[in-house]
């Protein structure tokens, strides 16, 4: 099997050393320091203190990427629309693009590029810390879920396979929106926690103060989805997002290592949609407001900050 990874951040590079030891990976990424060391090292993740490099093919022009049987888009938010045009010009007739980003509306971004029929919803909670380009230090193993539907099931069975041999936990499932949402729940709480804190996901748990804020932050975040008509996945919000925490613990958010790395961060898309979507069922959300707003802020202030 042929598989693009799309982005080769924390996750892409993850799943690029995975999944290189049991098919033939090609990494499509527009920087050129990446490309340079996947070609040079091979895609390298470390695990504890074992570091296991794989040898990837990579490119940075999608005309150079053989017809793909998948490919797993794995760019920031704001990189979904030129992922998927990538994703549309390397698939095959009968591949299938997942997205396993975090937020709301890629889904949507991929089918309308790839078409409806080739285009996946995944989601993932798997922890993956970035170390530099091409090196990546696999920090979570949490399940990884594919939305299959009758017409791509053999498909997808296979890509799930293959993922499974990877040495990743998948479960294919029917109910994608609450997928969707139960990950957005733990995205909109534990990502712009950690990243404000500067703590990694396990240190969320490790205070009161720290505590109450990640259960604030998740019953709202449940309360939006559930006006929405959403069943999450499983009974108790906090309950869910501290074991995340717990799981990922030695994990730094997605959205810490942005900040750490003076990043535009994925807040738009994760707590930016969630407060959109309270608006829209009419839910207050003034804690998911707030949070928003201050990483909104951390951000702009990059330039700014002062160190110790
Ligand atoms: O998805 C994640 C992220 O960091 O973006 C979690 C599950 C919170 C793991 O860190």
């Amino acid at each position: 099997m042929r598989v693009g990874i799309i982005g080769a951040g924390a996750l892409g590079t993850l799943l690029a050393g995975r999944l290189g030891r049991v098919a033939e990976v090609w990494v499509f990424s527009t920087h050129a320091e990446t490309i340079e060391a996947l070609r040079r090292g091979g895609a390298q993740v470390l695990v504890d203190s074992e570091e296991m490099s794989t040898a990837v093919q990579v490119a940075g022009d999608p005309t150079r990427v053989p017809l793909l049987d998948a490919a797993l888009v794995c760019v920031k938010a704001y990189e979904t629309e030129r992922a998927a045009e990538a994703a549309r010009r390397m698939l095959g007739q009968e591949g299938l693009a997942t997205t396993l980003q975090n937020g709301l509306g890629h889904f949507e971004i991929l089918a309308q590029k790839v078409g409806s029929s080739r285009a996946v919803l995944g989601v993932t909670y798997l922890g993956a810390s970035w170390l530099g380009p091409g090196r990546v230090r696999w920090a979570g193993t949490g399940p990884t879920y594919l939305a299959s539907r009758p017409e791509i099931a053999t498909r997808l069975e296979e890509m799930g396979e293959l993922l499974s041999r990877a040495g990743l936990e998948v479960h294919l499932v029917e109910d994608a929106q609450g997928l969707l949402w139960g990950k957005l729940v733990v995205n909109a709480t534990i990502n712009p926690l950690a990243a404000l804190l500067r703590v990694p996901n396990g240190a969320l748990l490790e205070s009161e103060a720290a505590r109450r804020l990640l259960q604030a932050a998740a019953l709202e975040a449940a309360q939006v989805a559930r006006a929405a008509g959403v069943r999450l996945p499983y009974e108790d919000p906090v309950v869910h997002v501290e074991s995340v925490c717990r799981a990922t613990a030695a994990n730094y958010a997605s959205m810490l290592q942005d900040v750490l790395q003076r990043r535009r961060t994925e807040i738009q898309a994760i707590n930016g949609a969630l407060v959109r979507a309270g608006e829209r069922w009419g839910v207050d959300t003034p804690f998911q407001r707030c949070l928003l707003r201050l990483v909104e802020a951390l951000e702009s202030s990059y330039t700014s900050q002062v160190e110790a």
